[in-house]
């Protein structure tokens, strides 16, 4: 009778911690997309020609020797990055104009023709020891479209590009990611070039197999479809590839934004905007920048959505990140700690559930909810409920839509003594494995502009 009962016991004990394990959804990240997607928010450096020309878009024609930046100071790019609280820096290694900012073997439109550093300068070392040094990750921007390169439009360019992804990797490398830019246009020779797409996606398989890589369309990360800094709401980690191709056969901008719900393959948005009007620095711009409070509904609407926030941070003549763009960047590190520096609450859990019961010690103003899905087993959650509670009483309820890995959830204060998470529907049980509350300034929450 014992026995029995000591079987019963422990039959019961283990098939109850199988039902408290969340159950695989699939499509899932892959471990270099989940460690990626830790990440939340780094910079982008738009640098090069055009920094000292004044053009966004340069034409390839540009005299090497415009480039010039005499006190360029990659270490002065990390210890802003590091002080406003970034993960890592990907940097224009080549812009549509052609210019490589290290001297390529493949080109003879590099830092090595120019009279920077009499030609011995090299861009992507300095930035490469520096990130090292500051213990930050480093990426780096390949545009396909080349306005200068002679064989651009003919099958052997698809060389060239491979030639230059492999010399950057194996000089400058590890990367944490891999921007290849949609945008395409015309050659030097009116041609346009036929990307061999399938040999680029081999190639840094091969010589960079846990550098994520991104595009309109993947492999590994997706455009989120503006240039605004802003996911959808709801947005999914999942897309539907099948018959779309980078540029212009990609996914609509919308689909972009939101992701596929039943989408096949686990492509995670990241939003690329700058902190100025334009990408490259133009000094005309500095009363442009964008401030602290933006920067934060920003944050709130890319990071706080589940996806990446890839901000760029366009170094001056001088080579350096320019005072207006650093104050704003301090600033915008100063609201995120005292937002999120004293939590309400921090929970954590490790069994999946629809309904999670927070109490509060005593009775306390919230206006922000941080939840963490367990994305490691899929995407799950479609839709949710926040019940604000007060004496057992539910004083307000909220709606949301994905989670994703960090949903920042911010409404108008209330003052409650606990709160209920219900998920209303889901692709199976979810895991949070996080739920945080806050109080932060009421002129912080999120806007409804998008
Ligand atoms: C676009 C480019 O054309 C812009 O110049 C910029 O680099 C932006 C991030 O991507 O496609």
């Amino acid at each position: 009778m014992k026995k029995l009962l000591l079987f019963v016991t422990v039959y019961f004990f283990f098939t109850n911690l199988q039902a408290q394990k969340p159950v695989v959804n699939k499509p899932v990240p892959s471990p270099q997309q989940l460690a990626w997607q830790q990440l939340d928010y780094y910079f982008f450096v738009h640098f090069g020609p055009n920094t000292f020309t004044n053009l966004e878009w340069g034409k390839g024609t540009e005299p090497e020797d415009v480039f010039n930046p005499i006190n360029l100071d990659c270490g002065q790019w990390c210890r802003v990055a590091k002080a406003a609280g970034a993960k890592g820096i990907i940097i224009t290694a080549k812009h549509h104009d052609g210019f490589c900012l290290w001297p390529s073997k493949y080109s003879t439109h590099t830092v090595a023709q120019s009279k920077w550093k009499n030609g011995k300068g090299d861009v992507l070392r300095e930035l490469s020891d520096s990130c090292k040094k500051y213990g930050l990750k480093m990426g780096v921007y390949l545009s396909p479209w080349d306005r200068n390169h002679p064989q651009y439009g003919t099958p052997g360019y698809n060389d060239v590009f491979i030639n230059m992804m492999k010399e950057v990797v194996s000089n400058y490398g590890p990367f944490f990611e891999f921007w290849w830019d949609g945008a395409n246009g015309e050659g030097p020779n009116g041609k346009k070039q036929v990307y061999d797409w399938h040999r680029f996606e081999q190639t840094l398989r091969t010589v960079a197999p846990n550098t994520v890589v991104f595009s309109d369309i993947g492999p590994d990360a997706r455009w989120v479809g503006n240039e605004n800094g802003f996911a959808g709401d709801p947005d999914w980690n999942t897309l539907d590839t099948a018959g779309f191709t980078r540029g212009a056969g990609a996914p609509s901008t919308d689909t972009l934004n939101h992701g596929n719900i039943n989408g096949k393959v686990w492509i995670p948005a990241e939003c690329d905007v700058s902190i100025r009007p334009g990408w490259f620095y133009h000094s005309e711009e500095d009363e442009k920048v964008k401030t602290p409070e933006q920067l934060f509904q920003l944050y709130l609407k890319s990071v706080g959505r589940g996806a990446n926030l890839l901000l760029n941070v366009p170094p001056d003549r001088n080579g350096l990140i320019n005072k207006h763009d650093s104050v704003a960047l301090i600033g915008f590190k100063k609201l995120r700690d005292e937002s999120f520096g004293n939590a309400i609450t921090d929970k954590k859990f490790s069994a999946a559930s629809s309904v999670y019961k927070i109490s509060l010690n005593g009775k306390q103003k919230v206006n922000c909810i941080i939840l963490k899905e367990d994305i490691a087993t899929g995407q799950k959650i479609r839709s949710f409920s926040v019940q604000l509670q007060l004496n057992n009483n539910t004083i307000n309820e909220l709606h949301g839509k994905t989670i994703g890995k960090k949903r920042i959830f911010t409404f108008p204060a209330s003052v409650a003594d606990g709160f209920i998470i219900k998920i209303d529907d889901a692709k199976a049980t979810p895991l949070l494995n996080e739920i945080a509350a806050y109080n932060i300034t009421e002129d912080l929450i999120e806007n409804d502009n998008h």
